[in-house]
């Protein structure tokens, strides 16, 4: 059984792949992934400079039964730009990717559109940009204090995909693919607005735009230690955002949302709660071409992917016979 997919270009031998954020910091847990089953080695979204993140405690998990969700409000820690592009660490990656060829993908998060615009201005100088496979923007980080989250206002948010797409390191790279991580919509209106901005950016208009992904954490939630009567977390008022298998089911519609309304040359990676291969290929009946991992890699380690696209495989391979149609934009049907 072959659960392998075209992304924005991409060939992934496996359609499951990391998420941005969980053991994506260092260069140890990059290259882990690396050597995993995941189908590319996706980063922790990246600043110009270092960031070392918010006050601790800034991570909590939840328990419903046997699965594990998540609130953070890490704040963008992460090693600074170059470390993510250097050369020693591309290469690195390279010669531990199993199976050769895996891609990499670099998310950026810069804290404005110049912040951004800088970072790809550096990739089109740097020779690292031929060693990478794709650059995610994130506009979805519920974390920074200050920040409101870009995906949410609409007028900036246009100003960041017009500028971002039409910046020369991806006409200039016509194989590097451009990603963006959307925050998760909650009503019709908001879906429409957001497809109405990213359709004209696809390829099939002569755009730039390759896929997004629905989606990041939900912001503003809030655990209390019932005992303490204190916020569990203690950043930006213990709000943080909320991961895992409470919101696949949001993630979800957010997938099925956006495949309806997406150009078909836009790919829609569905991240949210995905646990098990079941969820993975819930995901990918709603229209993902691929799905990330978050709070289970956190959870459970790079040996996720393997565990988790066995489990697909083994789905396929019912009489039954489901078949990967994310990308040929399948939706479930309708009872
Ligand atoms: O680092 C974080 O606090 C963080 C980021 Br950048 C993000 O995009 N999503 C999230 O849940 N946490």
């Amino acid at each position: 059984v072959d659960i392998g997919c075209h992304l924005a270009g991409l060939h992934l031998s496996s359609c499951i792949l990391n998420a941005s954020g969980p053991r994506t910091n260092t260069e140890q847990q990059l290259l882990e992934i690396a050597r995993s089953s995941a189908g590319a080695v996706c980063s922790k979204s990246a600043t110009l400079e270092e960031r070392s993140g918010n006050d601790q405690p800034r991570y909590t998990e939840i328990q419903l039964g046997d699965r594990t969700s998540s609130i953070n409000s890490e704040g963008l820690p992460n090693k600074g730009f170059a470390a993510y592009t250097e050369a020693s660490l591309l290469r690195r990656l390279r010669e531990s990717a199993e199976p050769a060829g895996k891609p990499y993908i670099l998310s950026i998060s810069g804290l404005s559109l110049q912040e951004n615009l800088r970072m790809l201005d550096l990739l089109l100088e740097s020779g690292s940009v031929e060693h990478l496979s794709a650059v995610e923007v994130n506009v979805a980080c519920p974390n920074v204090p200050g920040k409101p989250l870009v995906g949410y206002d609409f007028p900036q948010f246009e100003a960041v995909l017009k500028e971002i797409s039409a910046h020369p390191v991806f006409t200039a790279n016509p194989t590097l693919a451009l990603g963006f991580k959307l925050p998760p919509y909650l009503d019709a209106p908001l879906f429409d607005a957001v497809a109405g901005m990213l359709n004209p950016l696809a390829k099939s208009k002569g755009g730039v735009l390759g896929y997004v992904v629905c989606c990041n954490t939900l912001g503003s939630a809030l655990a209390v230690d019932v005992e303490t009567e204190t916020t569990v977390l203690h950043p930006k008022g213990g709000f943080g955002g909320l991961g895992g298998p409470v919101v696949r089911y949001l993630a979800m519609g957010n997938v099925s949302h956006f495949r309806s309304r997406l150009d078909e040359s836009i790919h829609v990676v569905g991240c949210g709660g995905v646990c098990t291969g079941e969820d993975a290929f819930a995901h990918i009946l709603c229209g993902a071409t691929a799905v990330q991992v978050a709070t289970q890699h956190r959870v459970e380690g790079p040996t996720c992917f393997y565990r988790i696209a066995e489990e697909l495989k083994d789905l396929m391979r019912r009489p039954a016979g489901g078949k990967l149609v994310g990308a040929s934009g399948g939706m479930p049907k309708i009872r």
